[in-house]
Protein backbone atom coordinates (compact mmCIF):
# COMPACT_ATOMS: atom_id res chain seq x y z
CA UNK A 1 0.00 0.00 0.00
CA UNK A 2 1.36 3.57 -0.49
CA UNK A 3 -0.98 6.34 0.86
CA UNK A 4 0.00 9.66 -1.24
CA UNK A 5 -2.02 12.49 0.59
CA UNK A 6 -1.38 14.44 -2.33
CA UNK A 7 0.10 14.77 -5.96
CA UNK A 8 3.46 15.80 -6.43
CA UNK A 9 2.68 18.90 -8.80
CA UNK A 10 -0.47 20.07 -6.06
CA UNK A 11 2.25 19.66 -3.58
CA UNK A 12 4.82 21.20 -5.09
CA UNK A 13 2.30 24.68 -5.48
CA UNK A 14 0.78 24.11 -2.33
CA UNK A 15 4.54 24.33 -0.50
CA UNK A 16 5.62 27.54 -3.11
CA UNK A 17 2.44 29.47 -1.42
CA UNK A 18 2.73 28.00 2.27
CA UNK A 19 6.46 29.46 2.07
CA UNK A 20 5.03 32.34 0.67
CA UNK A 21 2.38 32.80 3.51
CA UNK A 22 4.90 31.22 6.36
CA UNK A 23 7.54 34.59 5.25
CA UNK A 24 5.12 37.34 4.74
CA UNK A 25 3.66 36.47 8.38
CA UNK A 26 7.19 35.83 10.24
CA UNK A 27 8.78 39.34 8.50
CA UNK A 28 6.17 40.93 9.81
CA UNK A 29 5.66 39.73 13.20
CA UNK A 30 7.72 40.95 15.98
CA UNK A 31 10.17 39.75 16.65
CA UNK A 32 11.20 38.13 12.83
CA UNK A 33 10.90 34.23 12.68
CA UNK A 34 10.69 31.81 9.87
CA UNK A 35 9.68 28.42 10.84
CA UNK A 36 12.54 25.71 10.71
CA UNK A 37 10.98 23.60 8.27
CA UNK A 38 11.96 25.81 5.49
CA UNK A 39 15.83 25.37 5.69
CA UNK A 40 14.81 22.00 4.00
CA UNK A 41 14.45 22.51 0.74
CA UNK A 42 17.11 20.61 -1.58
CA UNK A 43 20.46 22.49 -0.96
CA UNK A 44 19.33 22.82 2.78
CA UNK A 45 18.82 19.25 2.67
CA UNK A 46 22.26 18.51 0.94
CA UNK A 47 23.58 20.94 3.48
CA UNK A 48 22.30 19.32 6.89
CA UNK A 49 23.63 16.44 5.46
CA UNK A 50 27.03 17.62 5.45
CA UNK A 51 26.36 19.47 8.90
CA UNK A 52 25.74 15.84 10.18
CA UNK A 53 29.33 14.90 8.79
CA UNK A 54 31.16 17.48 10.36
CA UNK A 55 33.52 17.19 13.23
CA UNK A 56 32.11 19.67 15.60
CA UNK A 57 28.66 17.96 15.24
CA UNK A 58 28.70 14.85 17.39
CA UNK A 59 25.16 14.21 17.01
CA UNK A 60 24.98 12.04 13.92
CA UNK A 61 27.68 10.02 14.81
CA UNK A 62 26.94 9.48 18.40
CA UNK A 63 23.07 8.53 18.19
CA UNK A 64 24.27 5.79 15.03
CA UNK A 65 26.87 4.38 17.57
CA UNK A 66 24.56 4.42 20.73
CA UNK A 67 21.78 2.94 17.59
CA UNK A 68 24.11 0.36 16.51
CA UNK A 69 25.05 -0.91 20.01
CA UNK A 70 21.54 -1.14 21.35
CA UNK A 71 19.76 -2.15 18.25
CA UNK A 72 19.55 -5.96 19.37
CA UNK A 73 17.85 -4.82 22.99
CA UNK A 74 16.10 -2.58 21.28
CA UNK A 75 14.50 -5.70 18.87
CA UNK A 76 14.18 -7.65 22.16
CA UNK A 77 12.34 -4.81 23.66
CA UNK A 78 10.13 -4.13 20.79
CA UNK A 79 8.85 -8.40 20.27
CA UNK A 80 8.77 -9.48 16.61
CA UNK A 81 5.53 -8.53 14.37
CA UNK A 82 5.87 -4.70 15.49
CA UNK A 83 4.92 -2.28 12.15
CA UNK A 84 8.14 0.12 13.03
CA UNK A 85 6.80 3.95 12.07
CA UNK A 86 9.04 6.53 11.51
CA UNK A 87 8.28 10.32 11.73
CA UNK A 88 9.72 12.20 9.22
CA UNK A 89 12.06 9.43 7.55
CA UNK A 90 14.00 11.19 5.17
CA UNK A 91 16.71 9.32 3.53
CA UNK A 92 16.38 6.43 6.54
CA UNK A 93 19.70 6.01 7.08
CA UNK A 94 19.59 5.53 10.75
CA UNK A 95 16.68 3.22 10.08
CA UNK A 96 18.54 0.41 8.68
CA UNK A 97 20.48 -0.11 11.70
CA UNK A 98 16.72 -0.88 13.39
CA UNK A 99 16.02 -2.69 10.21
CA UNK A 100 19.10 -5.13 10.44
CA UNK A 101 18.05 -6.10 13.59
CA UNK A 102 14.58 -6.66 13.71
CA UNK A 103 14.20 -8.55 10.45
CA UNK A 104 10.37 -10.07 11.67
CA UNK A 105 9.20 -6.54 11.29
CA UNK A 106 5.44 -6.65 10.14
CA UNK A 107 6.24 -3.41 7.63
CA UNK A 108 7.93 -0.52 7.72
CA UNK A 109 5.66 2.95 7.76
CA UNK A 110 8.17 5.75 6.56
CA UNK A 111 6.60 9.32 7.29
CA UNK A 112 7.74 12.03 5.46
CA UNK A 113 6.67 15.38 3.47
CA UNK A 114 8.77 15.33 0.55
CA UNK A 115 7.54 12.96 -1.52
CA UNK A 116 10.39 12.81 -4.03
CA UNK A 117 12.49 11.97 -1.03
CA UNK A 118 9.87 9.22 0.10
CA UNK A 119 9.35 7.33 -3.35
CA UNK A 120 13.59 7.36 -3.77
CA UNK A 121 13.97 5.92 0.11
CA UNK A 122 11.35 3.27 -0.42
CA UNK A 123 12.56 1.89 -3.88
CA UNK A 124 16.00 1.37 -2.23
CA UNK A 125 15.08 -0.12 0.52
CA UNK A 126 12.52 -2.70 -1.31
CA UNK A 127 15.81 -3.52 -2.89
CA UNK A 128 17.70 -4.05 0.23
CA UNK A 129 15.07 -5.76 2.08
CA UNK A 130 13.45 -7.63 -0.22
CA UNK A 131 11.02 -9.62 2.76
CA UNK A 132 10.31 -6.12 3.75
CA UNK A 133 7.10 -4.40 3.61
CA UNK A 134 7.27 -0.50 3.22
CA UNK A 135 4.21 1.39 3.28
CA UNK A 136 5.11 4.78 2.81
CA UNK A 137 2.61 7.58 3.70
CA UNK A 138 3.67 11.33 2.37
CA UNK A 139 2.17 13.97 4.86
CA UNK A 140 3.51 16.10 7.67
CA UNK A 141 3.80 14.00 10.77
CA UNK A 142 2.57 17.05 12.90
CA UNK A 143 -0.71 17.07 10.97
CA UNK A 144 -1.20 13.34 10.34
CA UNK A 145 -4.28 11.46 12.44
CA UNK A 146 -4.01 7.83 10.89
CA UNK A 147 -1.65 4.93 10.30
CA UNK A 148 -2.28 2.10 7.95
CA UNK A 149 -3.87 -0.63 10.12
CA UNK A 150 -1.82 -3.05 11.95
CA UNK A 151 -0.18 -3.86 15.51
CA UNK A 152 2.10 -3.18 17.80
CA UNK A 153 3.53 -0.26 16.14
CA UNK A 154 7.38 1.52 17.41
CA UNK A 155 7.24 4.83 16.46
CA UNK A 156 11.01 6.03 15.53
CA UNK A 157 12.16 9.89 16.07
CA UNK A 158 15.47 10.01 16.11
CA UNK A 159 18.39 12.90 15.13
CA UNK A 160 17.19 14.80 17.84
CA UNK A 161 14.31 16.36 15.66
CA UNK A 162 12.25 16.51 19.02
CA UNK A 163 14.44 19.19 20.18
CA UNK A 164 13.45 21.78 17.21
CA UNK A 165 10.11 22.03 18.87
CA UNK A 166 9.08 24.50 21.16
CA UNK A 167 8.00 22.29 24.81
CA UNK A 168 4.78 22.68 24.27
CA UNK A 169 4.84 21.36 20.15
CA UNK A 170 7.42 19.07 21.45
CA UNK A 171 4.43 17.76 23.99
CA UNK A 172 1.91 17.64 21.52
CA UNK A 173 3.99 15.51 18.91
CA UNK A 174 4.55 13.41 21.31
CA UNK A 175 1.23 12.83 22.11
CA UNK A 176 -0.55 12.51 18.68
CA UNK A 177 1.91 10.13 18.08
CA UNK A 178 0.98 7.99 21.02
CA UNK A 179 -2.53 8.36 19.75
CA UNK A 180 -1.19 7.47 16.49
CA UNK A 181 0.67 4.41 17.64
CA UNK A 182 -1.69 2.78 20.06
CA UNK A 183 -2.13 1.04 23.72
CA UNK A 184 0.60 -1.27 22.67
CA UNK A 185 2.54 1.16 20.95
CA UNK A 186 6.14 2.43 21.82
CA UNK A 187 8.47 4.75 20.68
CA UNK A 188 12.36 5.37 19.85
CA UNK A 189 13.48 8.79 20.88
CA UNK A 190 16.85 10.38 19.60
CA UNK A 191 17.53 13.45 22.12
CA UNK A 192 20.96 15.56 22.47
CA UNK A 193 21.95 16.30 26.43
CA UNK A 194 22.66 18.95 27.94
CA UNK A 195 26.63 19.29 28.43
CA UNK A 196 29.45 22.04 28.09
CA UNK A 197 27.66 24.90 26.41
CA UNK A 198 31.35 25.56 24.56
CA UNK A 199 30.43 22.09 23.11
CA UNK A 200 27.22 22.83 22.11
CA UNK A 201 28.29 26.31 21.02
CA UNK A 202 30.98 24.63 18.81
CA UNK A 203 28.18 21.93 16.84
CA UNK A 204 26.61 25.00 15.71
CA UNK A 205 29.56 27.20 14.68
CA UNK A 206 31.49 24.81 12.71
CA UNK A 207 34.98 26.08 11.37
CA UNK A 208 34.07 25.35 7.94
CA UNK A 209 31.18 27.77 7.68
CA UNK A 210 28.99 24.63 6.90
CA UNK A 211 25.90 25.49 9.32
CA UNK A 212 26.23 29.50 8.30
CA UNK A 213 25.58 27.92 4.79
CA UNK A 214 22.53 26.33 5.93
CA UNK A 215 21.14 29.19 7.37
CA UNK A 216 21.92 31.51 4.62
CA UNK A 217 20.60 29.21 2.13
CA UNK A 218 17.15 30.44 3.62
CA UNK A 219 17.68 33.55 1.89
CA UNK A 220 18.72 32.39 -1.23
CA UNK A 221 15.92 30.08 -1.28
CA UNK A 222 14.00 33.37 -0.57
CA UNK A 223 15.54 35.41 -3.35
CA UNK A 224 15.06 32.25 -6.01
CA UNK A 225 11.24 30.84 -4.84
CA UNK A 226 9.64 34.26 -3.39
CA UNK A 227 11.48 36.78 -6.05
CA UNK A 228 13.33 38.44 -2.80
CA UNK A 229 16.22 40.61 -2.80
CA UNK A 230 18.28 39.80 0.57
CA UNK A 231 22.13 41.01 -0.43
CA UNK A 232 23.81 37.44 0.98
CA UNK A 233 26.98 39.65 1.69
CA UNK A 234 24.98 41.87 4.39
CA UNK A 235 23.69 39.32 6.83
CA UNK A 236 25.31 36.66 8.67
CA UNK A 237 24.59 33.65 10.64
CA UNK A 238 23.96 33.34 14.72
CA UNK A 239 24.20 30.52 16.96
CA UNK A 240 24.63 30.42 20.44
CA UNK A 241 23.31 28.47 23.55
CA UNK A 242 21.45 29.82 26.39
CA UNK A 243 21.12 28.05 29.58
CA UNK A 244 18.25 29.06 31.28
CA UNK A 245 16.15 28.21 28.35
CA UNK A 246 18.39 25.37 27.57
CA UNK A 247 18.29 25.91 23.63
CA UNK A 248 20.82 27.02 21.02
CA UNK A 249 19.02 29.66 19.66
CA UNK A 250 19.73 30.62 15.49
CA UNK A 251 19.49 33.55 13.57
CA UNK A 252 20.18 35.68 10.61
CA UNK A 253 21.27 38.76 11.20
CA UNK A 254 21.25 42.15 9.15
CA UNK A 255 25.12 43.42 9.13
CA UNK A 256 23.27 47.14 8.25
CA UNK A 257 20.41 49.63 7.96
CA UNK A 258 18.58 47.97 4.68
CA UNK A 259 15.53 47.76 3.18
CA UNK A 260 14.34 43.85 1.14
CA UNK A 261 11.75 43.05 -0.81
CA UNK A 262 10.01 39.96 -0.34
CA UNK A 263 7.13 38.83 -2.85
CA UNK A 264 6.40 42.48 -4.07
CA UNK A 265 6.19 43.65 -0.08
CA UNK A 266 8.81 45.70 1.35
CA UNK A 267 10.97 44.98 4.68
CA UNK A 268 13.34 47.24 6.48
CA UNK A 269 16.00 45.82 8.46
CA UNK A 270 18.31 48.04 11.22
CA UNK A 271 21.36 46.98 11.56
CA UNK A 272 22.21 44.01 14.44
CA UNK A 273 18.31 43.10 13.55
CA UNK A 274 17.60 39.52 14.10
CA UNK A 275 15.50 36.83 12.05
CA UNK A 276 15.33 33.91 14.16
CA UNK A 277 15.00 30.57 12.29
CA UNK A 278 15.55 27.50 14.84
CA UNK A 279 15.46 26.32 18.18
CA UNK A 280 17.31 23.08 19.31
CA UNK A 281 16.49 22.23 22.88
CA UNK A 282 18.71 20.23 24.60
CA UNK A 283 17.36 17.81 27.60
CA UNK A 284 18.75 16.26 30.72
CA UNK A 285 17.12 13.28 32.03
CA UNK A 286 14.69 14.46 34.38
CA UNK A 287 13.62 17.03 31.29
CA UNK A 288 12.97 13.68 29.26
CA UNK A 289 10.99 12.06 31.86
CA UNK A 290 8.26 14.76 31.96
CA UNK A 291 8.42 15.45 28.53
CA UNK A 292 7.42 11.57 28.22
CA UNK A 293 4.94 11.81 31.11
CA UNK A 294 3.19 15.17 29.45
CA UNK A 295 2.42 12.96 26.33
CA UNK A 296 1.26 9.60 27.91
CA UNK A 297 4.42 7.27 27.94
CA UNK A 298 6.67 6.10 30.47
CA UNK A 299 10.79 5.36 30.23
CA UNK A 300 11.23 1.86 30.08
CA UNK A 301 14.83 2.26 28.77
CA UNK A 302 17.53 4.56 28.19
CA UNK A 303 21.39 4.39 26.43
CA UNK A 304 23.84 6.76 26.07
CA UNK A 305 27.45 6.67 24.88
CA UNK A 306 30.24 7.12 27.40
CA UNK A 307 30.24 10.85 27.19
CA UNK A 308 26.88 11.12 27.55
CA UNK A 309 26.60 13.59 24.62
CA UNK A 310 23.24 11.84 23.39
CA UNK A 311 20.55 9.69 24.94
CA UNK A 312 18.52 6.62 23.10
CA UNK A 313 15.19 6.25 24.84
CA UNK A 314 12.80 3.55 24.68
CA UNK A 315 9.59 4.94 25.61
CA UNK A 316 6.38 2.90 26.38
CA UNK A 317 2.80 3.98 25.70
CA UNK A 318 1.29 4.34 29.59
CA UNK A 319 -2.09 3.04 30.52
CA UNK A 320 -4.80 5.75 29.83
CA UNK A 321 -5.77 7.84 32.69
CA UNK A 322 -2.31 7.64 34.70
C1 LIG B 1 17.64 18.56 12.57
N1 LIG B 1 18.09 19.08 13.85
C2 LIG B 1 18.08 18.04 14.88
C3 LIG B 1 19.36 19.84 13.81
C4 LIG B 1 19.75 20.30 15.24
O1 LIG B 1 20.85 19.95 15.67
O2 LIG B 1 18.95 20.94 15.90
C5 LIG B 1 19.24 21.03 12.88
C6 LIG B 1 20.51 21.85 12.78
N2 LIG B 1 20.55 23.13 12.54
C7 LIG B 1 21.80 23.54 12.48
N3 LIG B 1 22.58 22.50 12.72
C8 LIG B 1 21.79 21.41 12.87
Amino acid sequence: MNVSLLAPDRAEAGDREEFRAAVLAGLARSPRAIPPKFLYDARGSELFDAICELPEYYLTRTETGILTDCAAELARLAGPGCVLVEFGSGSSVKTRLLLDAMPDLAAYVPIDVSRRHLDATAERLRRDYPRLRVEPVCADYMALDTLPARAPRLGFFPGSTIGNLEPQDATAFLRRARALLGDRGAMVLGVDLKKDPQRLHDAYNDSAGVTAAFTLNLLRRMNRELGASFDLSAFVHEAFYDPVEGRIEIYFRSLRDQSVTVAGRSFAFTEGERVHTEYSYKYDTAGIAALARSAGFTIDRTWTDPARLFAVIYLEAAALGK
